[in-house]
């Protein structure tokens, strides 16, 4: 059973220390296969396409010839594996090892770095962009490919998540990034977390991360869930309350009417920068001083 593979304690308090983890062993080698699969198929989807739409995202320079997507979005919704993949058994354990019985997902992509090439993911908090009234609330990434060192690797900030909720604002609009003209990041004593296919990684929503583009020859694929515990309701969410979406949303366990309340540090994600800006990558367009070089940088 999920339950009976949680995580060692070591792993648990190494989590609440640093704010990040990775779970070795997570996926079975058919899991990721199949992973990789449905993501080449809808991948191949874009070929023709020459602007996004509600499922693909595509990235600067995308031709037939050349398709570039960097993002899959709403992944659960998208195709039916990314949701599912949240019941392996591993996978769950570790879930309900770090936030509790009840268990619901907030939303997911695939974040997409072709070889040479991808959008950076400017330094950021996720608990900018879904502050809740608890922050039992965080992201997995399922790498699809080894994510080595030179492949963009998720980088984060350790620490970070018992810090400040930094301002993501630029030119007075929200544009869910940090500008480090404005707030002072210590960025040297970031970890690059590496994982192969297979792994788990694992960041608090209120840890401070990013990526760079990727200047290898190899993909960075990762598949990113969102999960906050059943108690912890969202501050700042688009019909945040919608009881049968909530429902539906439950990974495991019961939704909650009482909300668990903390004393935390919160920000509302607004004024809003563009009702056209639905994604992480449209909103940091806004961001007037980037940290990240773009991806002509990695040709
Ligand atoms: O793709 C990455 O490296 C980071 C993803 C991320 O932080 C996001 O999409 O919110």
């Amino acid at each position: 059973m999920a339950e009976a593979q949680s995580l060692a304690p070591r792993d648990i308090a190494f989590y609440r220390e640093h704010g990040y983890l990775v779970v070795p062993d997570v996926l079975r080698r058919e899991e990721i296969d199949e992973l990789r699969a449905v993501t080449d198929t809808m991948v191949n989807r874009a070929r023709w396409m020459t602007a996004s739409d509600d499922v693909l995202d595509l990235d600067m320079g995308h031709t037939p010839e050349a398709t570039r997507v960097r993002r899959i979005k709403n992944a659960a919704a998208a195709h039916p594996l990314y949701r599912r993949i949240l019941h392996s058994p591993r996978l769950l354990g570790a879930l309900t090892a770090l936030l509790g019985p009840s268990l619901r997902i907030l939303g997911g992509k695939v974040n997409i770095k072709a070889p040479r090439h991808g959008t950076p993911v400017e330094w950021h908090q996720d608990w900018a962009y879904y502050p809740h009234t608890n922050d039992d609330l965080l992201a997995i990434g399922l790498p699809l490919d080894d994510m080595g060192i030179d492949n963009a690797p998720l980088l984060v900030l350790p620490g970070s998540h018992k810090g400040p909720i930094h301002d993501h604002r630029s030119g007075g609009v929200f544009c869910g990034a940090i500008d480090r003209q404005e707030t002072p990041l210590d960025v040297a004593g970031a970890v690059a977390v590496t994982a192969p296919a297979g792994a788990m990684t694992v960041h608090h929503v209120r840890t401070v991360h990013g990526s760079d583009i990727n200047r290898s020859d190899r993909p960075r694929r990762v598949l990113f869930h969102e999960v906050a515990a059943g108690d912890a309701w969202p501050l700042a969410v688009p019909n945040a309350h919608d009881w049968a979406a909530m429902r539906a949303a439950m990974i495991v366990g019961e939704p909650s009417l009482t909300p668990r309340m903390a004393a935390l540090p919160v920000r509302m994600p607004l004024p809003e920068a563009s009702h056209t800006a639905d994604t992480l990558y449209a909103k940091q367009e806004y961001l007037r001083n980037p940290s990240f070089a773009r991806a002509e940088a990695a040709r």
